[in-house]
């Protein structure tokens, strides 16, 4: 970074400052990744100079030849990768990629469905406090204890209110999505299936999860996730989309833009189609296996130390431990005194939490970035071995019911983890252990 440490060091020295956290640290986000150089290299060019509203072949700028090109490609590589006839690379995000799958599919205030978010599903499929319930009806379905979708309420739901849009996906599920069967309730009322695989897209085109192509009719996707790109989304339309509505590709078009977006970012775009040609290798397939394999190992030895899983286990990246068997509201203890240590995880909801989302019941971990770094069967038991001693060292902790005293405990909680040397001396070990482990883009 010669120029920026040059012109800006404040914000050099920052960025410094998150490489050595990301380089020192273990990110254990399932949401998150490390992307390749290749695909930073391309983010960081003046493609982010050019303004490009409308599609390629139909701008409303000049000078689009090249990016018209780039775009074209990102298509072209995603269209490929997942088996698609239609694809929409210039979704800034998944947030905004799922809007447009609703006013591509609904009139206003239609019926929706959606798995509930505080089950595993996203703010956008439905969620109170996004826009999406207010702009359409919101019917939320949800995960069984046992951490699977509750098909028979899907059923019921759909049936009683045959909803315009079914989603499925989510951002909290450990087990393979049963596409089959969401296609099968969809199609008996008429609805439109939506999968938003954003979590799982790159084990789908990598080969580790079944891919909903056959089943569904539109699938979303971040493109940052397993996928390993930039943040960015892919909205794509099956050959069973088209056959229900053959202008779904263009109403998808028209809801990114210019119904939601303005220019794309070229550089992102370009950085996503890096990334799909990398998804399109054989070595990452080989990744997406060894994703799946090492969270396995990592659900395995968690229950081995005595902790409850969400399901059980996992089919795919992601682990959901519950830990309502030391008290509802630790997903947020051990969060912070993970992240004390230099692990980072985050608290979630479990399916019927007794407590409340800022306060979950529950920690969600991933293997992919570990995976990409080059991790496997004995970090993955290390990982494990960690987390349990420092469930063990917060094991008095406990998440009041009172508001007022649940802060203050909380908020003592939070100095005691600045003070004791416990964790110094775990974050030297990960520290340690990361440090023979480097990040790939850096
Ligand atoms: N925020 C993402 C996740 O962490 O799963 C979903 O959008």
């Amino acid at each position: 970074m010669i120029y920026l440490s040059q012109q800006d060091p404040l914000i050099a020295r920052l960025i410094d400052e998150e490489i050595k956290r990301q380089q020192e640290g273990l990110m254990i986000i399932p949401s998150e990744n490390h992307v390749s150089k290749a695909v930073l290299e391309a983010l960081g060019t003046v493609l982010t100079d050019k303004y490009a509203e409308g599609y390629p072949g139909k701008r409303y700028y000049a000078g689009n030849a090249v990016v018209d090109k780039v775009e074209n490609t990102a298509r072209d590589r995603a269209k490929k990768l997942f088996g698609v006839p239609h694809a929409n690379v210039q979704g800034y995000s998944g947030s905004p990629a799922n809007l447009a799958v609703y006013l591509a599919t609904c009139e206003p205030h239609d019926p929706i469905m959606g798995l509930d978010l505080l089950s595993g599903g996203h703010l956008t499929h439905g969620w109170k406090v996004s826009a999406t319930s207010l702009f359409w009806k919101s019917l939320p379905y949800h995960m069984t204890v046992d951490g699977h979708e509750d098909l028979n309420e899907v059923r019921e739901i759909a049936r009683r209110e045959k909803p315009k849009l079914i989603w499925c996906g989510g951002t909290a599920i450990p087990r393979a999505i049963p596409f089959k069967a969401f296609a099968e309730i969809a199609d008996e009322v008429g609805a439109y299936l939506a999968a938003d695989i954003s979590h799982i897209a790159g084990l789908i085109a990598g080969g580790a999860h079944e891919s909903p192509v056959p089943y569904v009719h539109i699938v979303s996707t971040t493109t940052h996730k397993t996928l390993r790109g930039p943040r960015g989304a892919l909205v794509m339309v099956t050959e069973k989309g088209l056959q229900k509505n053959p202008e779904l590709g263009e109403k998808i078009d028209r809801a990114i833009f210019p119904m939601l977006q303005g220019g794309p970012h070229m550089n992102t775009i370009a950085g996503i189609a890096v990334m799909l040609e990398e998804a399109s290798q054989p070595a990452f397939k080989e990744y997406t296996k060894r994703v799946v394999q090492n969270a396995k190992i990592l659900a395995d030895s968690l229950v081995t130390h005595g902790f409850k899983l969400v399901s059980g286990g996992t089919d795919n990246h992601l682990i959901l431990m519950d830990l309502t068997p030391s008290g509802p509201g630790r997903g947020l203890f051990l969060h912070l005194a993970l992240e004390r240590a230099g692990i980072y995880a985050n608290k979630n909801t479990i399916p019927n939490d007794p407590s409340s989302p800022f306060y979950p019941s529950g920690l969600r971990l991933g293997s992919p970035a570990a995976t990409t770094r080059g991790m496997g069967e004995k970090e993955m038991k290390q990982l494990a071995e960690w987390i349990k001693r420092v469930s063990d060292h917060i094991a008095n902790v406990r998440m009041p019911a009172d508001k007022e005293a649940r802060q203050e405990v909380i908020k003592k909680f939070k100095q005691t983890l600045e003070a004791d040397s416990f964790y110094s001396d775990l974050q030297n070990e990960v520290r340690e252990l990361c440090l023979t482990f480097p990040i790939p883009g850096v």
